[in-house]
């Protein structure tokens, strides 16, 4: 088979290669944020979506700078697709002067209003009201701009959920419903909290199409997303995509998940997302050794860099802590 030119879904190889950086990527910096849990230098709980990054790299990739993310708990690698360097998102992790809050907090709460990051709070569900509202912005100032909020199965059962839903559907909003059904909302099995099996289903009562699909094919991803786009920036209104996956760690670091069988955490994983976009990268002579190599070159100094910095950085100033109040 010949080395292609572009996918079906006109992406250059080059795009494609990116995309695995940022799999990649994302997964080393998980992997890496756990390594520091367990050595006692990260100060608040971790919630790595190890398992789930098909699903950040197949919906930001998607996004123009302009557009606004509404990110999950679970979503770190959002932050670093919409412009975050590594190094401000570890120091961020490790509470140090240097990240997004300079050290007020340890987790993902934080966001950008230069690069379009909302930043999130503890209620589950509360960001998708603020999304529609966002998105009610961009309705009332005619610009072509989409607000993408993420939530878990969980969140859509409670009422913010579907407040916000139904506000966008009712004002035909530019917003993108990223649900990552991870099959837990922390021990809870989605069929314990939910009478019907696809999220999906719910966007129908609200008058918009949901779409469930496999949340670990990142162009599977990639493609749902350039549908939702094209719709919210020509005025027809939102669209719920349910991704489907699994988390491989517990809801948080401290969590062992014992909820689960080992079985069901061993079928997941060989639905990996990273080893099967490699093979689909191999088999269409996108990907070979040599720039195999170079990716993971590339993805280790990045994290040894952002390791480097972050722990090294200041300790915030006690001093600070009443700085940048709003009130
Ligand atoms: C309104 C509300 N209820 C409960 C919690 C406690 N809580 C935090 S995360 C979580 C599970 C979330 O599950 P889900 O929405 O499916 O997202 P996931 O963590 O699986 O990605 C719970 C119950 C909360 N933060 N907010």
């Amino acid at each position: 088979m010949p080395p292609i030119k572009r996918t079906k879904f006109k992406l250059a190889p080059e795009q494609l290669l990116e995309m695995f950086y940022w799999l990649k990527l994302i997964r080393a910096f998980d992997l890496q944020l756990s390594t520091l849990v367990k050595q006692g230098k990260v100060r608040s709980g971790v919630y790595t979506g190890i398992g789930q990054e098909a699903i950040v790299v197949g919906t930001c990739f998607a996004l123009r700078k302009q557009d606004w993310i509404c990110p999950l708990h679970r979503d770190l690698g959002t932050f670093l697709m919409k412009g975050i360097s590594a190094r401000a998102m570890m120091s961020q992790m490790l509470a140090k002067e240097t990240g997004l809050s300079k050290g007020r907090d340890s987790a993902l709460h934080s966001g950008d209003n230069e690069l379009g990051i909302f930043g999130n709070t503890s209620m589950l569900g509360a960001n998708l009201p603020v999304a529609a509202g966002l998105a009610l912005t961009f309705k009332i100032e005619k610009v072509d701009s989409v607000v993408v909020a993420y939530f878990g199965e969980g969140a859509s059962n409670v009422g913010d959920f579907h407040e916000g839903l139904n506000f966008a559907g009712v004002q035909q909003l530019p917003v993108i419903f990223v649900c990552e059904n991870n099959q837990y909302a922390y021990s809870v099995p989605i069929e314990k909290s939910m009478a019907i099996d696809d999220v999906a289903d719910r966007a129908r009562g609200y008058g918009f199409d949901g779409v469930a699909i496999n949340g670990n094919d990142v162009l599977a991803v990639y493609q749902a997303m350039q549908g939702a786009l094209a719709r919210a920036r020509t005025g027809e209104g939102p669209t719920l995509i349910e991704c489907k996956t699994y988390r491989w760690h517990g809801h948080s670091e401290h969590d062992k998940a014992f909820y689960r069988t080992d079985e069901e955490l061993a079928m997941w994983k060989s639905r990996d997302p990273i080893p099967t976009f490699t093979t689909y990268l191999r088999a269409r002579h996108v990907l070979d050794d040599a720039k195999l190599k170079d990716i993971e070159a590339r993805v280790a100094a990045a994290i040894d860099d952002a390791v480097d910095f972050a722990m090294n950085a200041p300790e915030p100033d006690p001093e600070d802590a009443v700085t940048d109040l709003y009130a």
